[in-house]
């Protein structure tokens, strides 16, 4: 249990989302704004809402994000609209006097070819998996934030750093999505129209540590309760497939009978990002959710929410 006066920003993003169906579930009272009421790039308007509204404690799930492709295309979107939501969230939360707040970062942050599994103590050890360093540059700069606060005035900010994730409002974009909506997308659209073969992007062999998001929610609570210290702490999934056996395995959930090709012209990112979650593990919280089922979970969300929209959005 947290307490009734908790924030989450980002509440109708895939994380956010699912905290607080979390949080409700546990009989939690939530607040919560919309994006049409506050842009949260917005400084003023930021600590204006903070002021008026002074949760106990914050969830900072909001941040612009997406998959290789957009983060590639889109640097200065990500780098500002980042570094502009942390600056906001975390100061203005000092200035209203909300004394917790746990940040939500991404196992991207850590050196392209950090150690692995990569434990906390990596960051910042080498250059950046470069595909992605605008966001990485702007997540570690929110964990930079947390520490800053807490080193200069005591706060209580902690900051928490997820795998790659997925799960139910994922983004099912093309463009910009993750890999897993991306290929329930592809494969589901191909076995519709009847289609010989599916292009996943990259060679294959690039490795992914994969985590449900409502998995995530229970650690972030957890995390939330039972986690307060200078560092960050890693919350992933402890196992990791390569881009092919994670194609082979969405081809089988969504029953599709066609071919599989690599398009090698695409990027591959970092060959592989296991984090090492045994600082997390030993606090107590594990994940529950195999990637097969989190995977038919999200394939019947898609079915249910999303693939008739974007169909028609094709
Ligand atoms: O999920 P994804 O975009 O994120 O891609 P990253 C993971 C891997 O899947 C890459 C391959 O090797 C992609 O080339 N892939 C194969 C595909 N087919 C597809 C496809 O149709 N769509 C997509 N999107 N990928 C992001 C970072 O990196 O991960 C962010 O850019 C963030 O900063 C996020 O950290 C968690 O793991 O490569």
């Amino acid at each position: 249990m947290i307490d009734n006066r908790i924030w989450i920003a980002g509440h109708n993003g895939m994380v956010g989302s699912a905290i607080r169906r979390l949080l409700q579930e546990q009989g939690q009272e939530v607040l919560t704004v919309d994006r049409a009421e506050l842009d949260l790039r917005d400084q003023g308007a930021v600590t204006s809402w903070l002021k008026a509204n002074r949760p106990t404690s914050i969830i900072f799930a909001a941040a612009k994000v997406g998959g290789i492709y957009a983060n590639d295309q889109y640097p200065a979107d990500f780098i500002y609209d980042n570094l502009a939501i942390e600056s906001n969230i975390i100061h203005a939360a000092h200035l209203a006097d909300v004394d917790r707040l746990v940040f939500l970062g991404s196992s991207c942050i850590y050196p392209k070819f950090a150690p692995q599994p990569i434990p906390e103590s990596a960051l910042l050890t080498g250059p950046l998996e470069p595909t992605n360093e605008w966001y990485a540059i702007a997540k570690i700069a929110g964990i930079k934030l947390c520490q800053a606060y807490r080193k200069q005035y005591g706060r209580r900010y902690i900051s928490v750093m997820p795998c790659n994730l997925y799960g139910p409002r994922d983004n099912y974009n093309l463009q910009t999505s993750h890999v897993i909506p991306a290929l329930i997308r592809k494969f589901h659209e191909a076995k519709l129209t009847g289609a010989a073969e599916v292009v996943v992007w990259g060679s294959g062999s690039p490795l992914r540590e994969f985590l449900h998001v409502d998995d995530l929610a229970k650690g972030i609570v957890y995390c939330h309760d039972h986690y307060d210290e200078y560092e960050h702490i890693n919350c992933g999934a402890g196992s990791e497939v390569s881009i092919r056996e994670l194609a082979e395995l969405i081809k089988d959930v969504v029953n599709y009978g066609g071919e599989l090709t690599f398009d090698v012209s695409k990027p591959d990112g970092t060959p592989r990002k296991l984090m090492d979650s045994s600082k997390v593990t030993a606090l107590g919280w594990r994940p529950e959710i195999d990637l097969r089922t989190g995977l038919v979970d999200s394939y019947r969300w898609y079915i249910e929410h999303a693939a008739g929209n974007v169909a028609r959005s094709v």
